[in-house]
């Protein structure tokens, strides 16, 4: 299998590079920020509780986000491989995730982490703001929020996998074409 955590700030491009990678390798795509917005939009007691910390640019609960995930791993039992996309973002959520792919037999590849700058981060949420219609993308301060629980919280998850020897940094910055071609040739490499 391979399971690959494509890792980044908010913004960082995560969801515009997991759509190309998953077309190349047929890896199914996990998402758990577009879970929780399905969640919302269908207004589901899940999506009710996730909004409440997403609109302010805090983290969902670890105990919520994990069980979440592993939900969905679950379904897909006969997948070649996973995109973790936005997730794991705590170390809790990292160990969690170990555990649980250990007892399928199955372990992570890689992490592929999106280095982008802060003033580059908040230039492209501020812009998806003008069409997504997202309230954590519209405001600058939740913005600034995000980007400093980022740093706080879930900026730590790269020296997890770092200590397993399965961190790869990518240049974030550039056109997506060009970002692209930097994962591809670390995912040939591999
Ligand atoms: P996510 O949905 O994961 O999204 P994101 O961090 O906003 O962005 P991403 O990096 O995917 O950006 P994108 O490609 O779209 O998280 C949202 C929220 O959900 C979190 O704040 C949190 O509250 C909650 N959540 C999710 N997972 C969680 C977890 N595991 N635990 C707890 N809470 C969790 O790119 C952004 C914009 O930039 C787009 O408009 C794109 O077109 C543009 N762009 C991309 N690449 C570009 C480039 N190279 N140049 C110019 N623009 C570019």
């Amino acid at each position: 299998m391979l399971n690959i955590v494509l890792f980044g700030p908010p913004g960082a491009g995560k969801g515009t590079q997991s759509e190309r990678l998953i077309n190349k390798y047929g890896l199914v795509h996990l998402s758990t920020g577009d879970i929780f917005r399905s969640n919302i939009k269908g207004q589901t007691d899940l999506g009710n509780l996730a909004k409440s910390y997403m609109d302010q640019g805090k983290l969902v609960p670890d105990s919520v986000t994990i069980d979440l995930l592993r939900a969905e791993v679950l379904k897909h039992d006969s997948a070649k491989g996973f995109i973790f996309d936005g997730f794991p973002r705590t170390n809790a959520q990292a160990k969690a995730l170990d555990v649980f792919l250990k007892s399928m037999g199955a372990s992570i590849t890689v992490m592929l982490s999106l280095d982008v700058e802060d003033e580059e981060l908040k230039k492209r949420l501020l812009k998806r703001a003008e069409v997504s219609g997202r309230a954590d993308d519209a405001d600058p301060k939740i913005i600034d929020n995000r980007i400093a629980v980022y740093h706080k919280e879930t900026a730590p998850v790269k020296s997890f996998y770092d200590l397993q020897d399965k961190l790869i940094s990518i240049k974030g910055m550039g056109s997506v074409n060009e970002i692209t071609e930097r994962l591809f040739v670390s995912i040939d490499a591999l």
